[in-house]
């Protein structure tokens, strides 16, 4: 097998060495065994994200030179609001420093108390936004989406059966809005169809409700379904957005991932409401609403970057290389979430690590044992990542408890992809001898960026907590 032919050449490049052996196990126990409190001199391949860690074209680095950094009215933002409005097909737009920014204004616009916000699963900075709004996020993605084994095409998908069921128990009023992301993150970067959300659509029209979606991997998500609907076989990938996106009301975006940029994020819509009320917002937490938190020539890069990131001969290699990633780990029997999704290979740390009892946290477990062992940073997507119960206050044990390899893009070559599933594919042959943690610092909020961990010695089923 052979990795996918890049569609560029490489102009500038940055120097990475691996930390020796000693190195990597002083590194991880500073860390607190959390690979989010690495430092980045210490990582060889950092696939902890693809979130602003893309390298950028020599027509984005041209349109930071044109970087008009006036406070207001700069004429970066109207480029960007025109690349939105070719790429998305949405009218408004309100820029964010990020796409949390956006998040917390779109969806403290939407929410009033006590309401709730049903979504194709959690993900971890939209659920903190909307229970800081007062609302509760329930997942209502199809059952195929928490079996890492299931092969479906389009495990992204909203289960129309949970969708009615909530808004018939509840009633529609109690129904905040209905919020759908494109290659659900947390499910292994799992598309939805179009199909899907044109229905999703009819059922929430229906009901007068509003649907927002979560567009950050959208052009990812726009891949799979020319790859994989039929009738879209041919389609060019702005006509396959732009008809996505008029299912919707509006959008959040995190530019940081398919914009192909290191910072940025916004806000789309065709609601006049939603765009006056949110621009009002703007002002008062992100900045002035032609900057919303972004320097000009960032804004200059995100639109640009947004036209490329559409681009099919890109698209195409990069979900392919990811492939390449999930495709060497597969012959190497390392259990991954099948079938590989658009942004990175998720391990199924449960299978790698099934002497470890959830307590002791297997994925962020696997996540420590992966840097370790050969210098790639990885990152925990299961029980910690999840946090506690609301009310209750205990821990909550999704049925996933992953190990995210997510790949940048752009920004490494195929050989590092072989790299890495060589070293997992070591580790997996020794997977017997790993000890589990035990967290000994818990913050209250996103525990997983901060929390500490001590490494337990053999034998560790004893659960302190
Ligand atoms: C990531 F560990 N994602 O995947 P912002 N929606 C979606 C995202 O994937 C997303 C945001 C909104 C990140 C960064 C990150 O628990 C974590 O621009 C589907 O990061 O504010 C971000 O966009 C938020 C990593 C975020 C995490 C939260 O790596």
């Amino acid at each position: 097998m052979k990795g996918p032919v890049e569609p560029f050449k490489i102009k500038v490049i940055e120097s990475v060495k691996i930390p020796s052996e000693k190195r990597r196990m002083e590194a991880i126990r500073e860390a607190g065994f959390n690979t989010f409190l690495l430092l980045s001199e210490d990582v060889f391949i950092d696939l902890l994200t693809d979130s602003g860690t893309s390298a950028m074209s020599d027509n984005q680095w041209a349109g930071m030179m044109i970087g008009d950094e006036a406070y207001a009215g700069s004429k970066n933002f109207f480029n960007l609001e025109k690349a939105v409005q070719d790429v998305l097909g949405y009218k408004y737009i309100v820029p964010t420093h990020q796409g949390r920014g956006a998040e917390h204004l779109m969806y403290k616009t939407l929410t009033n108390e006590g309401q709730i916000v049903p979504r194709n699963m959690y993900f971890t900075t939209s659920k903190v936004h909307v229970e800081l709004a007062g609302g509760t996020m329930v997942d209502v993605i199809i059952d195929n989406a928490h079996d890492p084994e299931n092969g479906h095409p389009f495990k992204g998908n909203i289960d129309f059966k949970k969708l009615e069921k909530l808004i018939e128990e509840h009633g529609p009023e109690k129904i905040a809005f209905v919020n759908v992301e494109m290659d659900v993150n947390m499910a292994g970067g799992q598309p939805v169809s179009m199909q899907n959300l044109r229905e999703v659509r009819e059922l929430c029209n229906n009901y007068k409700l509003k649907v927002i979606f979560d567009t950050t991997r959208s052009s990812e998500n726009a891949y799979f379904i020319r790859e994989r609907e039929k009738g879209y076989e041919n389609t060019p990938i702005v006509d396959i957005l732009r008809e996505m996106m008029s299912y919707s009301d509006g959008c959040i975006y995190s530019s940081k991932k398919d914009c192909l940029v290191n910072i940025g994020g916004f806000l789309a819509t065709n609601d006049k409401d939603i765009f006056q009320k949110t621009r009002g917002m703007v002002v008062v937490y992100e900045g002035l609403h032609t900057y919303g938190g972004m320097a000009g020539r960032d804004m200059e890069a995100v639109a640009r970057g947004l036209r490329e990131g559409a681009q099919y001969e890109y698209l195409k290699y990069r979900i392919n290389q990811v492939r390449y990633l999930g495709e060497l780990l597969k012959e190497g029997n390392v259990p991954i979430v099948k079938p590989v999704g658009g942004h990175a290979v998720f391990i199924d740390a449960l299978k790698f690590l099934p002497h470890l009892p959830r307590e002791r946290w297997p994925a962020q477990t696997l996540s420590s044992e992966i840097y370790a062992d050969s210098g790639v940073r990885t990152m925990e997507r299961g029980a910690i990542s999840k946090g506690r119960d609301k009310i209750t206050g205990k821990n909550i044990f999704p049925k996933l408890e992953l190990v995210r390899l997510t790949i940048p893009r752009r920004v490494y070559t195929n050989t590092h992809m072989e790299y890495t599933a060589e070293s997992i594919i070591n580790l997996y042959e020794k997977k017997d001898t790993i000890p589990g943690l035990k967290m000994v610092f818990e913050p209250e909020y996103l525990r997983f960026f901060q929390a500490r961990f001590e490494q337990l010695s053999f034998p560790q089923q004893v659960i302190y907590s």
